[in-house]
């Protein structure tokens, strides 16, 4: 049942959970170079700097209302700078990398699960950070370095896998049981023509719908509907579920009519404890009730006992006919009234991935173990980086890569795992002594 659902899902295009591979650009390197003019016997150094890595950014745009496109291209890759040339020419930049995802998307990087950014607002949202590009040789050259051979490799831009999750940005959310009316009722208060027909699940994706009460204009989310054993993916799951995490307030959609045998008000207890079994967040938001298809004669007799029922849960009920328009009016004024008061839901943003490497500061991302008696291996992104740029055939260049192990403090992580005079140290796919 569940896969059925799933490839309905997909020919509507509407996909709203992604994984995808990005990589900011790496920077050039720096290039090494000395002026060779006529009658200037010795000529100083010239080597360009290297251009930097492109960025990955991310921009909200309304040309897309889903993450459809993800599922055929999976992997961005930002272009790298360029590398320096002679005559102190500056390398190219790399060109940025901009991904367009529709408002509403949540980007988590799928290794941690921490959000990285919440794209809401039409602005742009650097997610990585391109490599700096590397110094060229002229920069090396001091009063006593007269003639640097060597220049700075590029920092290599950051890979990272990402979770985009879109969560639809709407005020309200119409949740309930499949068929009791919630299409009909967006129909009849918004914008939107959703289809609307007298079986289950004829509503397979959310549906926005945007409304004009007394100027005031709110967005209403139809959510598909959910049915026991939601949680363990029944019916459609509670996958949709994603999509009432933004709204202020939920309008629970009830049939009282019972005239699918159902009871009206374990209908109610069944699609919130599904809801709580979902997430405890989303069942504490406040709900209104709309007891809907009130023109039916079944639903008269219903009434005044659901009614009871549901005021001693806590609920405030509005006896609704999405048919007849009966408390349409009257459920809209108290909704409007409402999600005046509520504030907007924001996510909180628990990760940053530009900063790293690039500040240059984080030790914490240096990885020293023991391998065997007397050979240590050490590891992280600062040391790729500081190998990869040093030139081990140049011995100015080594000098700086001893400098860059004191100056980041891997010597110390070193000490402190019991280094001594003598031992091999890995790093990165070259081996040397340690010499303290
Ligand atoms: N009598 C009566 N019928 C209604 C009312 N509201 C909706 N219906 C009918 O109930 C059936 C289901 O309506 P929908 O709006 O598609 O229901 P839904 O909750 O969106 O259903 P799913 O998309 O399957 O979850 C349709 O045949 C509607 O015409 C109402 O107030 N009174
Ligand atoms: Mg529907």
């Amino acid at each position: 049942m569940g896969k059925l659902f799933e490839s309905l899902r997909d020919t509507k295009m509407f996909v709203d959970m992604v994984e995808i591979y990005v990589k900011s650009g790496d920077g050039g390197n720096g290039c090494v170079s000395f002026r060779r003019e006529k009658y200037v016997p010795n000529g100083g150094p010239e080597g360009g700097d290297g251009g930097n890595g492109g960025n990955i950014i991310f921009f909200a745009s309304h040309n897309v209302d889903s993450l459809s496109k993800f599922k055929y291209r999976k992997k961005f890759i930002a272009q790298n700078g360029e590398n320096g040339k002679k005559s102190n020419m500056h390398g190219k930049n790399g060109q940025d990398l901009e991904i367009e995802v529709p408002f509403g998307t949540l980007i988590k990087n799928k290794i941690t699960g921490n959000i990285i950014a919440d794209i809401q607002n039409e602005e742009e949202i650097m997610v990585l950070k391109g490599g700096k590009g590397g110094w060229g040789n002229s920069h090396f050259a001091n009063s006593v370095r007269q003639a640097p051979r060597f220049s700075k490799n590029g920092i290599l831009g950051i890979e990272a896998e990402l979770l985009l999750e879109l969560k639809l940005i709407a005020d309200v959310g119409l949740i309930g049981f499949p068929n009791v009316g919630k299409s009909t009722f967006l129909s009849i208060v918004s914008n939107a023509k959703p289809k609307i027909s007298n079986y289950h699940f004829t509503t397979l994706i959310p549906n926005l719908g945007l409304v004009n009460v007394f100027n005031n204009c709110f967005l209403i989310a139809d959510i598909p509907g959910i049915i026991k054993g939601a949680h363990t993916g029944a019916g459609l799951g509670y996958e949709f579920l994603r999509h009432i995490e933004r709204t202020k307030i939920l309008i629970h959609v009830v049939d009282v009519s019972g005239i699918e045998g159902r009871d009206p008000i374990k209908d109610l207890d069944t699609i919130n404890e599904e809801i709580l079994k979902y997430s405890k967040d989303a069942s504490e938001k406040f709900q209104v009730i709309a007891a809907n298809k009130m023109d039916l004669p079944q639903s008269e007799r219903n009434y005044k006992n659901f009614e009871r029922e549901a005021h001693k849960r806590g609920y405030k009920v509005f006896a609704t006919s999405t048919a007849t328009n009966k408390g349409i009016k009257e459920l809209l004024n108290f909704v409007c009234e409402k999600i005046s008061k509520v504030p907007k839901q924001v996510f909180k943003i628990t990760e940053n991935l530009t900063d790293f490497i690039n500040t240059e500061k984080n030790n914490e991302k240096i990885c020293v173990s023991q391998v065997s008696e007397g050979t240590y291996n050490v590891e992280g992104s600062i040391v790729k980086n500081i190998v990869n740029s040093t030139n081990f055939d140049d011995f100015d260049s080594c000098i700086f890569f001893y400098k860059s192990i004191k100056k980041f403090g891997i010597e110390n992580i070193l000490k402190k795992n019991g280094i001594k005079n003598g031992d091999a140290i890995k790093m990165c796919g070259i081996e040397f002594e340690y010499m303290e």
